[in-house]
């Protein structure tokens, strides 16, 4: 498999650690949404990363997307979003909350970064950001200190939408140490995971 992405979009890192965990070998193209609008654009006509392109040339498009076949492929019996049922629906729940808590620090970003300074609106950065840390700050509180994961007594699909939320967030000046302080310590002891180690930025 072909993974086009940088992994320092939590999107594609999303899918980084996915493959990781399942121990499914593959290679990665560095390519960034706006760096390489050309070359992304040839496999994503949207121009966004992440994009997988499969053994057999089909490609997927869109981290949840992606993430769906992996979990569906290679999950057996215990995929990181659970096939069916109450256990399913919690887990997609937080992933929900935390990709869009990732949309929201992205819009913040994308701002002040594509517009010239005169231009930027002040109001609607805080805005995001307010949604950001609002829907950090619910999984956080569903945060067990005492447990290595969110749900499950196991990793899934929830602690990994976590985690890169929450890295997001501290590259956005969020100080989840003192904002969201179980939801850090949470991302802290997945760091010692090799899926979460080995696809660091
Ligand atoms: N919903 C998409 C979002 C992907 C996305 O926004 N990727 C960003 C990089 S972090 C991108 O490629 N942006 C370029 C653009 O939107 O033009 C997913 O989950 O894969």
């Amino acid at each position: 498999m072909l993974l086009i992405g940088v992994n320092r979009s939590p999107y594609t890192r999303r899918v980084a650690i996915t493959l990781k965990h399942y121990g499914l070998p593959y290679e990665q193209r560095d390519l960034s949404g706006f760096g390489n609008r050309a070359d992304v654009r040839a496999v994503n006509p949207l121009g966004r990363i992440p994009a997988l392109v499969l053994d057999d040339g089909e490609t997927l498009l869109d981290s949840a997307a992606i993430v769906d076949h992996l979990d569906q492929t290679y999950g057996g019996s215990q995929p990181l979003t659970p096939a069916s049922g109450t256990d399913r629906r919690a887990v997609l729940k937080v992933a929900a909350l935390m990709m869009g808590a990732c949309d929201k620090g992205l819009h913040a970003a994308y701002e002040r970064n594509h517009h010239p300074p005169e231009k930027v609106h002040q109001p609607w950065i805080d805005d995001c950001l307010a949604q950001m840390r609002t829907a950090l700050s619910a999984v956080d509180g569903m945060v067990e200190p005492s447990q290595p994961y969110l749900l499950l007594g196991r990793l899934t699909q929830a602690d990994i939408a976590a985690f890169i939320a929450e890295r997001l967030a501290r590259g956005l000046k969020i100080d989840t140490a003192a904002e969201m302080p179980r939801l850090h310590a949470l991302a802290k002891g997945l760091l010692q995971k090799t899926a979460f180690t080995s696809t660091e930025p």
